[in-house]
């Protein structure tokens, strides 16, 4: 053997011993069996205390805790970080909080993380982990909650292990809901600088629910455990192991280790098991879908022309309801509708999805990412009180007469030489550049959104609720790109010449009050946001401008960590 082939030889035989190939271990989901496992009944935590009767606020602890999930039967346990009660109650997602209105809730959220991330992490984003860190840092935020800026989560807050290491914004241990605003759903999730992504995909999320009785019974829809059920939606890969699966390669490695600009998996997973299954009966049922992929939007449908009745998008009752074939949910966004499975002339209904990603222009669905999950529907006939009424809950409409500002948000995403994305920000600034956005409390305001990227990305603000007027195409779009690349400035670049294309109208169940929001490519959309209670021209309640102040970003996990969130700073 000469020289140069005993090399190749012996590298061989070393990669044989040490290279497994990303294939070899990545499972392929299709091979898992779809609906063997039952659609998991997820705790729930009443966030108030019933003393004769009387509801009183409560305090709750909630931890975080790294242990072992079942994702699918024939899948071996996968190792999460889920929130719970303790470690043995603790589960992905973790349990559904349901608080009351106007009854206040405080939650001490722990960390009992041990210092190492189960997934891959990139040190050259901003980020919170560092190994002076010496734990994983979380931080918790309620998203759609009207709340103080101390208990909201910022980037900032995050907190080690035993409160032993802490971010430069954080404030306090014990966080405080309100609760005081509309009736809804919520949800909470990690929001840790950074780490979003990864904190989120190791199963860090969770439902909360806002309930008004007094205004919601009389609408009549199905309600209790059995009737009512919040559906977290999301997307995983899995090792044949079991462990969960994230490329840990970047798509510009020399800049960024490891950060990729969008993470899908193959696997749909609801409320904990992938494509699980549920027995039904002939009658209504409410779904209060979350979606909490990274990246992947969903457009459900049923495969046997079942149709849903939106009742809610988001955190906000809409005024009627709207009956459609199919859904399209951006990631972080709540749909809440009622199926009638009475109307099933099947014995079973699948929900399935056939959403491209990335959403709109990215690869078509396969046969595992297609389906999400089966309802049996039970034979026997059943009498349903429950009802669909006609009009549900309305709220004063949001009046541009009172906008006191317009601002524009313009979205950029930047590549390197290979073309390959290396970072989104919005309005060309950083998130450590000071607050641009300072809008004064109960206060009403126009954004117009400019997304000059080639994806659709979900607005989410905090605090604030939106109704989103219109979307208008951009016309020569390389010039106006042009323009604002070098000025960064929507009105200097005459923004108003190009928006003239062709308008998107707002489908009729988003016409509502919005927390998060699709915005289109190529798109300017405009949205009139009320930094106020919706439901009551009350003040907060509390003190709205305190810091660390509240932020806007995109909803795609991996944009926000890289880091298309800025500052929101309320002023008095
Ligand atoms: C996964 O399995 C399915 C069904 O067996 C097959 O059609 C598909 O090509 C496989 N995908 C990959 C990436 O191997
Ligand atoms: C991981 O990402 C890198 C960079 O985009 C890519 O080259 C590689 O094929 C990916 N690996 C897998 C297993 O998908
Ligand atoms: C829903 O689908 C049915 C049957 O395909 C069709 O007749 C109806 O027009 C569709 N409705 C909507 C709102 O798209
Ligand atoms: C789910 O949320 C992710 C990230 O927030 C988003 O990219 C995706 O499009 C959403 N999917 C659905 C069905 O809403
Ligand atoms: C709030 O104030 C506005 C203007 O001052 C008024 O038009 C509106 O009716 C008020 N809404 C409520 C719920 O009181
Ligand atoms: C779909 C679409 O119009 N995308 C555009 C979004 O904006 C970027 C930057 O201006 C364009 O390159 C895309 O073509
Ligand atoms: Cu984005």
């Amino acid at each position: 053997m000469d020289y140069p082939t005993l090399l190749v030889t012996l590298l061989a035989i070393l990669c044989a011993l040490t290279c497994i190939s990303a294939s070899d271990m990545l499972l392929n989901a299709s091979k898992l069996h779809m609906f063997v496992d039952e659609l998991p009944q997820i705790p729930r935590i009443l966030a108030y205390d019933l003393a004769q009767g009387v509801p009183k606020s409560k305090a709750l602890t909630i931890g975080m805790f790294k242990k072992k999930w079942k994702f699918h039967r024939d899948l071996p346990a996968t190792t999460v970080y889920a929130y719970g009660l303790n470690r043995k109650k603790a589960t992905v997602p973790g349990p559904t909080i349901e608080a009351l209105y106007g009854v206040g809730t405080h939650v001490t959220w722990r960390n009992h993380l041990p210092p190492k991330h189960i997934l891959p992490w990139d040190p050259t984003i901003p980020t919170a982990l560092t190994v002076a860190t010496k734990g994983i840092p979380t931080v918790v935020h309620l998203h759609g909650g009207i709340h103080e800026p101390e208990s909201d989560g910022n980037a900032n807050s995050w907190f080690v292990s035993g409160f032993k290491k802490k971010g430069p914004t954080w404030t306090k241990k014990t966080y405080h809901y309100s609760n005081n605003q509309h009736p809804g759903n919520l949800w909470y999730h990690d929001h840790a600088m950074g780490l979003t992504r990864v904190n989120l995909l190791a199963g860090l999320i969770g439902a909360y629910i806002i309930r008004h009785p007094s205004i919601e019974s009389p609408l009549g829809l199905p309600h209790g455990n059995e009737f009512d059920l919040p559906l977290v939606v999301f997307d995983r890969s899995f090792r044949t192991d079991g462990s969960i699966y994230m490329n840990s390669t970047g798509n510009n490695p020399t800049i960024h280790p490891q950060w990729q600009p969008e993470y899908f998996g193959d696997a749909i997973i609801v409320n904990g098991k992938a494509w699980p299954r549920l027995r039904v009966r002939r009658r209504k049922y409410r779904f209060r879908i979350i979606n909490a992929s990274n990246a992947r939007f969903f457009r459900f449908f049923f495969t046997n022309g079942l149709r849903f009745t939106h009742v809610a998008s988001d955190s906000a009752y809409i005024e009627k309801p709207i009956t459609a074939n199919e859904t399209l949910l951006g990631p972080s966004e709540i749909t809440d509708i009622i199926v009638d499975f009475s109307k099933s002339k099947s014995k079973v209904a699948i929900l399935a999805n056939d959403a491209p990603y990335p959403y709109p222009t990215g690869d078509p669905v396969n046969e595992a990412n297609s389906k999400v999950m089966k309802f049996i529907i039970l034979p026997e006939k059943e009498v349903d009180t429950s009802r669909v009424p006609h009009s549900l809950l309305r709220y004063p409409d949001a009046s541009l007469s009172h906008a006191t500002r317009t601002r524009y948000i313009a979205m950029y995403e930047y590549t390197s030489d290979i073309d390959e994305p290396t970072h989104l920000y919005l309005n060309g600034k950083p998130y450590d550049a000071p607050a641009t956005e300072t809008p004064t409390e109960g206060s009403t305001e126009v954004w117009y959104v400019i997304n000059l990227t080639d994806d659709n990305h979900p607005l989410h603000i905090h605090l604030g609720l939106f109704k989103v007027l219109d979307q208008t195409k951009l016309v020569d779009l390389d010039k106006f790109k042009d323009c604002m690349t070098k000025l960064n400035d929507a009105i200097k670049c005459h923004v108003e010449k190009y928006a003239r294309g062709k308008k998107v109208g707002v489908p009729a169940h988003e016409k509502g009050w919005k927390n998060v929001y699709k915005m289109m490519p190529g798109f300017v959309t405009k949205i009139v946001v009320r930094f106020s209670y919706i439901h009551t021209n009350a003040s907060y309640g509390f003190d709205a401008t305190a810091q660390p102040g509240y932020v806007y970003h995109c909803h795609i996990l991996d944009h926000e960590d890289n880091a298309m969130m800025r500052p929101l700073k309320i002023i008095a």
